[in-house]
């Protein structure tokens, strides 16, 4: 097992889409033992192949309070979704920056799981946030990306200044 490096935004590699993962390999399950142990020792409720520059559709993800229930999603398709929820999101990408994002409240999502057996999952919550935030960066697109141009614009300055105050 190894941390990774988890990408940071405005790196221009965020905005890679991933591909299908064709077959469920001891190389993918590697991968998600990696990605698993980084998303734990960030620490995190969610981790995409994306931002640790691998560009394949796996994620994983952990919203249990006692973090001891991994959900493994291998190329997750949203099936059915419903409802708006409106939550304050955070990213390991883009560290300090926290903001609402609107969603769908629960979603019905179609995965394979780490021996490449298909599933079903209901969500809501937190892990229906979770789990659409994974799927976008998945897509190459960054929480903050939904937000106005000035939003954003601000965001990128307070990125700038904090890079500058650790230099
Ligand atoms: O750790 C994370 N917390 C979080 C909080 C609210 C909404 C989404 C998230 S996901 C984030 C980890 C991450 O960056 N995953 O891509
Ligand atoms: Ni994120």
């Amino acid at each position: 097992m190894a941390i990774l490096k988890i990408l940071q935004y405005p790196d221009e590699k965020l905005h890679t889409v991933a591909i299908p993962v064709a077959q469920v390999t001891d190389k993918i399950r590697a991968l998600i033992d990696d990605m698993a142990e980084t998303m734990y020792a960030a620490p995190g409720i969610g981790l995409a192949a994306t931002q640790v520059d691998v560009h394949e559709r796996v994620i994983v993800i952990d919203t249990s309070e006692a973090r001891d229930e991994l959900l493994v999603l291998i190329n997750p398709e949203i099936i059915a979704s419903s409802g708006i929820s409106d939550f304050e999101e955070g990213c390991l990408s883009v560290p300090g920056i926290y903001g609402k994002v609107q969603r769908a409240e629960l979603v019905t999502v179609k995965a394979l799981n780490a021996q490449g057996e298909p599933f079903v999952l209901d969500a809501d919550g937190l892990l229906a946030v979770c789990i659409q935030h994974e799927m976008d960066h998945l897509a190459g697109k960054v929480f903050v990306e939904y937000w106005s141009r000035l939003k954003q614009a601000r965001t990128l300055a307070r990125l700038k200044k904090k890079l500058r105050s650790t230099m």
